[in-house]
């Protein structure tokens, strides 16, 4: 059976870690720890945003939590150096083997869309300079609905915009909350674990598959 495939952006598709020549650049040896607070604290924005029911771009959520790290490690950072950092967040690079990964899924039948925190702009920018915007049916920003996963609300607008359903949709992520999300929701998950470091939320719910790269994805799919 073929799959309307939700592709989750940063962590998934996106190494947000690509970041961290340009934090090296900028913050040298503090580069590691910074970058770790950066991502955990754009996260929590972003949690904290939803359940306050106040809404902001991601990129706000990203630079406020660029603001903290700088805070917390004594980092302090010029005008010059937060717009840098911000730019190279915008073109963050694709996991080695995304584009081979979709390529095969595509030809294998199934519906390929990204699904993000990100606004539609930053999803454009980001896949067309990894250069994978072209191998995707569409793409569905959280912008729409205005709140951010893992609220339940932006897994049903993925279903609504794509015409498609929890019984035939995928959620495709390395990050455990989302999976979390859409599994509660009623979705098929595909969580990627793409360290053995990385540990699932142990809230007694399971992905659907659990995969270390988007290689072995189509092979599983056609299980179902
Ligand atoms: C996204 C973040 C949550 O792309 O990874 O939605």
């Amino acid at each position: 059976m073929t799959f309307t495939l939700a592709f989750d952006v940063y962590g998934t598709l996106i190494d947000t870690r690509g970041v961290l020549g340009n934090l090296k650049e900028i913050v040298g040896s503090r580069a590691n720890v910074f970058m770790e607070t950066w991502r955990a604290k754009q996260l929590e924005y972003s949690f904290r945003r939803a359940a306050m029911r106040q809404h902001v771009d991601f990129s706000q959520c990203t630079k406020d939590a660029m603001e903290y790290s700088a805070l917390l490690h004594n980092t302090p950072l010029t005008e010059e150096d937060k717009m840098y950092l911000l730019r190279a967040y915008t073109i963050l690079p694709a996991f080695p083997e995304v584009k081979s990964a979709l390529e095969a899924l595509k030809l294998a039948g199934h519906r390929l869309f990204a699904f993000s925190n990100g606004s539609n702009k930053a999803i454009h920018t980001l896949l067309s300079h990894a250069k994978i915007l072209a191998l995707f049916d569409g793409m569905v920003s959280v912008e729409d609905v205005q709140i951010f996963k893992p609220s339940h609300e932006v897994y049903a607008y993925f279903n609504k915009k794509t015409n498609s359903t929890k019984e035939t949709s995928f959620l495709i992520s390395g990050n455990s909350f989302d999976i979390l999300g859409a599994a509660t929701y009623g979705m098929h998950t595909a969580w990627v674990q793409r360290s053995p470091q990385t540990i699932f939320d142990p809230w007694g719910i399971q992905p659907s598959v659990v995969i270390k790269d988007l290689t072995t994805l189509n092979a599983k799919l056609n299980l179902f």
